[in-house]
C-alpha cells in the first residue's frame, strides 16, 4: 500500500505543476495578443512560433541537487525560475526587443531578471534573450505569483541552439571536443551575421515601399 504521506506529496506536486501550466497559459495569451495586434499594424508577424514546457520532475531534482539545494516542493518554488518555460521564436532581431519590451511594460508583470545573450553571447556562441518574470494567477481560493522563464530568439538563433542541444547529448568526443566547439562557435557567428543581414534587407524593403506609397 502507498503511504499517505507519499500520496499527499504527489498531489501537492501535481497542483504546483498545474499552477505553472496556468502561468504559461497566461503569458502565452499575452504574447499571442501582441502578435495578433502587431500583425495587423505592421502587416507581418513578429512572432513565428511559441513553444512551452513545464520542467520534467527528473530535471527539477537534478537542478536542485546540482545547486546543493533541498529537494522539496518549497525549495523548487523558491529557487527555480525555469519550472515554467516559454520559448518565443521571432522573425527578426529587432522583434525580440520589441516583444520583450511590450511584455515587461504590462503592469501585472514583474521582471525578476534579464539576461541578454544577444548583446553578450555566451563563449560557445549561444544567443538568446532571457527574461525571468513573475505573473499573478488567480485560482479558486488564492492568487499566486508565479515565475516564468521566457527565452526570446530568432529562427536562426533557435536553429543553432536546437542543434547545439542535440550535439551536447552525443557521446564523449574526447580530443576533438575543442575543435568541434570552435566550429560550432563559428557557425553561431555566421548565423548572427545572417540575422543582421536579413534585418537590413527588411528595413531597405520597408523604406522603398514607404517612398513608393508617398
Ligand atoms: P532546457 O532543457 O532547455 O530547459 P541554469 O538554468 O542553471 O542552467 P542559468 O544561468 O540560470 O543556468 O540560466 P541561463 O544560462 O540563463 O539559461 C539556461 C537555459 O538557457 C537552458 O536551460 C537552455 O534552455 C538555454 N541555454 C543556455 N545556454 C545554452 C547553450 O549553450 N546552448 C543551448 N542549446 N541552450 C542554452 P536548461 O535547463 O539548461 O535546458
Amino acid at each position: 500500500q502507498v503511504p499517505d504521506a507519499l500520496i499527499s506529496q504527489a498531489q501537492e506536486f501535481q497542483r504546483a505543476m498545474m499552477m505553472y501550466t496556468c502561468a504559461i497559459r497566461e503569458v502565452k495569451t499575452k504574447l499571442e495578443v501582441l502578435n495578433d495586434e502587431l500583425s495587423i499594424k505592421n502587416q507581418r508577424n513578429p512572432i513565428e512560433m511559441i513553444k512551452s514546457r513545464v520542467k520534467k520532475p527528473l530535471s527539477i531534482v537534478e537542478k536542485l541537487q546540482r545547486r546543493n539545494l533541498p529537494v522539496t516542493l518549497e525549495s523548487m518554488m523558491n529557487n527555480l525560475d525555469d519550472v515554467a518555460g516559454i520559448r518565443v521564436i521571432c522573425s527578426f532581431v529587432d522583434d525580440i526587443y520589441a516583444v520583450a519590451n511590450m511584455l515587461v511594460s504590462q503592469d501585472d508583470i514583474t521582471v525578476i531578471a534579464i539576461k541578454d545573450y544577444i548583446k553578450n553571447p555566451k563563449s560557445n556562441g549561444y544567443r538568446s534573450y532571457h527574461l525571468i518574470i513573475e505573473i499573478p494567477v488567480f485560482f479558486s481560493e488564492e492568487k499566486k505569483n508565479l515565475r516564468v522563464e521566457v527565452q526570446i530568439r530568432t529562427i536562426a538563433m533557435d536553429f543553432w541552439a536546437s542543434l547545439d542541444h542535440q550535439l551536447k547529448y552525443k557521446k564523449d568526443i574526447g580530443a576533438a571536443a575543442d575543435e568541434i566547439s570552435e566550429d560550432l562557435r563559428q557557425c553561431a557567428e555566421v548565423i548572427a551575421a545572417t540575422d543582421q543581414h536579413m534585418l537590413q534587407i527588411r528595413k531597405s524593403i520597408e523604406e522603398k515601399s514607404a517612398r513608393q506609397s508617398k
